[in-house]
């Protein structure tokens, strides 16, 4: 290659990327369960956020960064927005989603096929009047076969919904994405990427391994103590001598039978969580990882906003 080749190609790039680029911000949101999660990880081509079966898995915000040559959108994915639940970590799970909708370019709410609830109401209520555009994503469509079946319900959400459009999806089967990302770049501005285009997130390695492990919870224990656990991560290094990353995470619950039951019998469930775990782990830091696991019990953590605010749900997002 001899030096005009070179000069010729950067003059190209320079000039694509300031004049067509687009960047811009598209808040997920919706009630919990509804698949925000899972549709923002698909859209990325990689998990970053967790997910579950269980409501009110996610409980931060977090920032998804897809760059292409064309365009930057930076999803936001919030906490399910919900009723009920009183505690100090119902609250700042609801505090995190609202505020989301602030300073975006277009909100996606997304709800599941068939099923309207009274939350997914409070939502719709909450967007009225709000200056920015909504699209709905109806998702889930997998769960129905007949997909006229689905229009009587499409037809009630598009009286709800005060919106821009709606896309019917399936993040499992991974249709209507696309419409998506069409849709987005309708409602985001011309201008430079906001992000350097190597970043994928707004969140910390630390905090993203933090959360693998939440969500090992989450998946594995039953009903009653995932809302009661957290976890705080120790120790977070790189063991130049052995090549490998070497995290200490502690599983915090609330009452000492959680404890037991995190732990399980002769240690088994909290050995397979931190094999589940560490595979994740691996996958995110692209490395070996040493990780260990203990369990403490911190009684009413979810309740106590000095507790909250020290292991990380607080308001500014610098952890
Ligand atoms: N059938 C079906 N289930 C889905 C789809 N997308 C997500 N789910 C499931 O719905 C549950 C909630 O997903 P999650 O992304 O955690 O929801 P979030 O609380 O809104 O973030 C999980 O069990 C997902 O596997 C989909 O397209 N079809
Ligand atoms: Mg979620």
């Amino acid at each position: 290659m001899d030096l005009s080749d070179l000069n010729h190609n950067s003059d190209h790039s320079q000039e694509s990327a300031s004049t067509d680029f687009q960047s811009g911000f598209a808040a997920v949101i919706g009630r919990p369960n509804v698949g925000k999660s899972t549709i923002m990880n698909e859209l990325l081509g990689q998990k970053l956020s967790i997910t579950s079966h269980k409501p009110q898995t996610t409980r931060h915000r977090i920032h998804g960064i897809h760059t292409t040559d064309h365009y930057q959108i930076v999803y936001v994915d919030t906490p399910g927005m919900h009723l009920g639940g009183q505690k100090s970590i119902n609250e700042y799970m609801n505090r995190t989603a609202s505020s989301a909708f602030a300073d975006v370019d277009v909100i996606l709410f997304v709800v599941e096929a068939g099923r309207w609830s009274q939350e997914d109401q409070a939502v719709a209520n909450k967007l009225k009047g709000l200056d920015v555009p909504v699209v709905v994503i109806v998702n889930k469509v997998d769960k129905f076969k007949n997909k006229e079946e689905l229009f009587p319900f499409i037809q009630e959400v598009s009286e709800k919904v005060e919106m821009t459009t709606l896309i019917p999806v399936s993040a499992y089967k991974k249709s209507g994405l696309d419409l998506i990302v069409n849709e987005v770049l309708k409602h985001i501005p011309k201008q430079p990427a906001i992000f350097p285009e190597d970043e994928i997130t707004d969140r910390s390695t630390r905090f993203l391994a933090s959360e693998i492990i939440r969500e090992k919870l989450m998946r594995t224990l039953g009903e009653e103590v995932p809302y009661g656990a957290t976890v705080e991560i120790e120790e977070f290094k790189y063991d130049e001598q052995e090549g490998r990353w070497v995290i200490h995470a502690l599983i915090l619950v609330e009452r000492p039978g959680q404890k037991k039951i995190v732990i399980g019998n002769k240690g088994e469930l909290i050995k397979k969580m931190g094999t589940q775990a560490r595979k994740d782990l691996i996958a995110l830091m692209e490395a070996r990882v040493h990780l260990e696991l203990w369990v403490k019990v911190k009684e009413n953590w979810s309740d106590d906003a000095r507790a909250l605010a020290s292991l990380g749900y607080n308001d500014d997002y610098s952890r």
